[in-house]
């Protein structure tokens, strides 16, 4: 089982997509261990896009970022990271294939929609910069039986 850190971004809240996008995931298998809708400050996102720091886009990713509330979560699942990733889809809307929800839901490139880690690295310093330990909750849901086979598990 991995854990990946999502988080839904405010082009997504405000335009009342969380439900749909929540509902993929938990269609596809994977569970929220993990959830807090907050606001983020420069600070947090300094942080969390600690690798773009340099690029272009970063003013303005933060500005976006920071404008409105976001949703974030902890999705657990067997490869949850690279599932995560392949269900999002292209980092820029209009080159995510359909079926994706970057594909199906937007055509921007900075707002598209959603972030997932990109590795089990960088899935680890995330979700220690959004949860404590404490807050991540370990739960059996009901349908997993079903889910996930015996080999699945390992
Ligand atoms: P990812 O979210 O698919 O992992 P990254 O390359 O890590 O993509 O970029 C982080 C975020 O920065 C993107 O999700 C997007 O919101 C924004 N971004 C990346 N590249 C550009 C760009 O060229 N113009 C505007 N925004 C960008
Ligand atoms: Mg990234």
């Amino acid at each position: 089982m991995e854990r990946t850190l999502i988080i839904f971004k405010p082009d997504a809240v405000q335009r009342g997509l969380m439900g749909r996008i929540l509902t993929r995931f938990e269609e596809k298998g994977l569970k929220v261990v993990a959830a807090r809708f907050r606001r983020l400050n420069e600070e947090l996102l300094a942080k969390h896009y600690e690798a773009h720091k340099e690029r272009p886009f970063y003013p303005g990713l933060v500005r976006f970022m920071s404008e409105s509330p976001v949703l974030v979560l902890v999705l657990e699942g067997v490869d949850a990271i690279a599932v995560c990733r392949k269900m999002m889809g292209a980092t820029f809307g209009r080159d995510a294939e359909p079926g994706t929800l970057r594909g199906d839901f937007g055509v921007s490139r900075s707002y598209n929609l959603i972030h997932g880690s990109d590795s089990p690295e960088a899935a680890e310093r995330e979700v220690s910069l959004f949860f404590d330990a404490d807050e991540i909750v370990e739960w059996q849901p009901a349908g997993h039986k079903w889910v996930y086979d015996a080999e699945d598990l390992g």
